[in-house]
């Protein structure tokens, strides 16, 4: 997105820190959820994001909990329903910077429908999925990301569906811009945030997120990630597509990007043309008559 209109006055910076909210996270001590979060503060900051003019939304989970730790507006949804209260914020503002975020059951078990077309409308909106690969909040369920196998109470004789591919799954459905972090490598991580939130339109991140309670996997991603190859050259598809079904290693980085107009644009376009003006004060006024 064209930040420039979210962004603090003169060369006024807010240091990380004071994009932390009063709310104390209640994570257990050791999620993954906390190395995303200190990254999205350093993002924040690094972008010079004014905090009155940025949004989180969040689904239900524990990952659902962010908005609240987040100094910026925010608004705690219904399970799997972020990516079309996004949508609303975004096209009812577009001067705002917004961020979704939530699990990989949010994302990718009830909200899964919601997907493709946030990815096809390329929707300016940055969303941060903390993949714990497990219902952490309903205490340990297998969630669509979790491996064959997994063996935990609500799954004795270890997970029998296959998992799904978020970042395959995202570039089939066109999103604009694909990533993938891992929430131990926090300098990386908040640099994929900036670039998603700089980046105009669909800016999709897979972070692994470990959930220390219900199903620990610090050491194995530490074991299986790796930085994509430095001659990845992300506007080639098919690249990153072979790069997302690598067995070899699960690649961190940049999977794709692509500049294409985005939907608050082409509304904005098209509105012109046809000579209808917008302004929110009418939004809000047409639902009040
Ligand atoms: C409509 C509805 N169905 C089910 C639930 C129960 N529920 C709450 S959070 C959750 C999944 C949490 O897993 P995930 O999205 O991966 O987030 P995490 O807690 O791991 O961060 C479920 C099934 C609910 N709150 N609402
Ligand atoms: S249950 Fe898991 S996902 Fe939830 S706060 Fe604890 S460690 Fe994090």
């Amino acid at each position: 997105m064209s930040i420039e209109t979210a962004v603090l006055h003169e060369d006024k910076k807010l240091a990380a820190a004071e994009y932390k909210s009063a709310v104390k996270p209640i994570w257990c001590p050791g999620c993954g959820d906390f190395g995303v979060l200190a990254s999205f503060y350093n993002a924040l900051s690094e972008l010079r994001i004014d905090p009155a003019r940025a949004v989180v939304a969040s689904g239900i989970g524990c990952s659902g909990r962010f908005p609240a730790f987040v100094e910026a507006y925010g608004f705690h949804g219904v399970h799997g329903r972020v990516l079309p209260l996004a949508t609303g914020i975004k096209m009812g503002n577009p001067d705002l910077v917004v961020c979704a975020v939530g699990g990989d059951g949010d994302a990718f078990s009830i909200g899964a429908g919601h997907l493709p077309h946030a990815a096809r409308r390329n929707v300016d909106i940055t969303y941060i999925v903390m993949d714990n690969e497990i219902y952490g909040l309903t205490k340990g369920q297998p969630s669509p990301t979790s491996p064959l196998g997994m063996e935990r109470k609500a799954s004795p004789y270890g997970s029998i569906e296959s998992p799904i591919n978020p970042i395959l799954m995202t570039l089939a459905y066109d999103a604009s811009f694909v990533a993938r972090g891992f929430s131990s490598r926090p300098k990386e991580v908040t640099e994929l945030i900036k670039q998603g939130i700089t980046h105009k339109g669909f800016a999709f991140i897979q972070i692994y997120s470990p959930c220390v309670t219900f199903y620990d996997t610090y050491k194995h991603f530490r074991e299986v990630t790796a930085p994509l190859p430095a001659n990845h050259d992300p506007t080639d598809k098919l690249a990153a597509i072979r790069l997302a079904m690598s067995e070899e290693s699960l690649y961190l980085g940049v999977f794709y990007k692509k500049e294409r107009p985005a939907l608050d644009e082409l509304v904005t376009s098209k509105r012109q043309i046809a000579g209808d003006s917008f302004s929110l004060e009418k939004l809000v006024n047409s639902y009040r008559s």
